[in-house]
């Protein structure tokens, strides 16, 4: 990681030399303002989050700025966006963390996460440190709190009778649209399928005109994407228990005082609690409306899927690259 740790530091060393002008404080009457940049939309439930839970609380000292549908930065360019000090802060996921630090992968993996709350005993446990230091020390991110995004499903354009998916095999030669970075498209060729890059902002136009033939979020998203409109079928693999990473500037960080890096600590842990609950509330409740909507929705056979996904995994590159005893300390933790 030389070349990132000596971009990290040129990023640091520059940061150092704004910061001794910068970092205004409340003495000058001015608030410091934290810049925020997601894909996802405003009314997505980590968004909302932030904005009625995070910002409220950081007011005294921070204005909260944020930037949906990957408007400020597109989708897998922010944590190098805070890595220059361009931007404070985003919703980050492990598989765009896996781009830098391969281990991260790991937090990626298929049928590895088995529920939200295994998800905040992973992130809470010591096991993670290592990893937090890496992505501070080497990228100038400071991982706050985990998010729940939710379990992803396989989503088709094709209905039922055309493409019935009961195990990996039916998704053959289905062009699955996957988010860009190397952990996704794994993923997705590990579900059978035949995985397309693409970015979040460009999934419903795919969707419509049929440049891909499907694609894997939550139900939620499903939802606050309007994908019901052109899918017919949802087919509940539960491939991937998501998770995201409220990730913060370490140059903000540094300039804050002690009782300003608590109430922030604080503030993103309130806020993907807040979030948390309100998505799994949607989870469990919207399968009726989306059916309602014309689209089908089963439950495949998962013992086939999760046994066909975790044997992709064994002997990989991705896996080689997870430090010792840490896939047994996660599973260790589960249920
Ligand atoms: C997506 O692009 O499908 C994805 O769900 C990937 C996630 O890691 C995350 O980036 C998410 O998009 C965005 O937050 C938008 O919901």
């Amino acid at each position: 990681m030389f070349k990132l740790t000596r971009r990290a530091t040129l990023a640091s060393l520059a940061a150092l030399s704004m910061v001794a002008t910068a970092a205004p404080s409340l003495a000058d009457g001015h608030k410091m303002t934290f810049t925020l940049a997601t894909s996802g939309s405003e009314t997505d439930q980590r968004s909302v989050a932030m904005a009625e839970v995070f910002a409220p609380m950081v007011a005294g000292f921070a204005e909260y700025q944020p930037g949906y549908n990957g408007t400020l930065f597109a989708q897998g360019t922010e944590l190098e966006a805070i890595s220059r000090g361009n931007l404070t802060m985003s919703i980050a996921s492990a598989q765009e963390l896996a781009q830098f630090f391969p281990e991260f992968s790991i937090f990626a993996t298929g049928y590895v996460h088995q529920d939200a709350a295994h998800q905040v005993r992973v992130f809470n446990d010591p096991l993670m440190d290592p990893f937090k230091k890496t992505v501070e020390e080497e990228l100038g991110v400071k991982l706050l709190s985990v998010m729940y995004l939710g379990r992803r499903h396989v989503n088709l354009r094709q209905t039922r009778d055309e493409v019935n998916v009961q195990t990996p095999a039916d998704l053959a030669g289905i062009n699955l649209r996957m988010p860009g970075t190397d952990a996704w498209q794994f993923l997705g060729a590990a579900l059978g399928a035949a995985p397309t890059p693409m970015a979040f902002s460009e999934v419903y136009t795919a969707l419509s005109t049929g440049a891909v033939d499907g694609q894997d979020n939550p139900l939620p998203t499903v939802v606050d994407q309007k994908f019901y409109e052109v899918t017919k079928q949802i087919a509940m693999t539960a491939h991937l228990v998501d998770l995201n990473y409220i990730a913060f500037s370490a140059e903000t960080w540094n300039t804050l005082d002690p009782e300003q890096q608590m109430t922030v600590q604080r503030a993103a842990d309130a806020a993907a609690a807040y979030g948390r609950l309100k998505q799994l509330d949607k989870e469990n409740n919207l399968a009726d409306f989306i059916r309602s909507q014309g689209v089908e929705i089963y439950t495949p056979d998962l013992a086939a899927f999760r046994e066909h996904v975790q044997a992709q995994y064994v002997g990989s590159e991705a896996a080689a690259s997870w430090p010792d005893g840490v896939l047994e300390r996660i599973n260790a933790l589960g249920n």
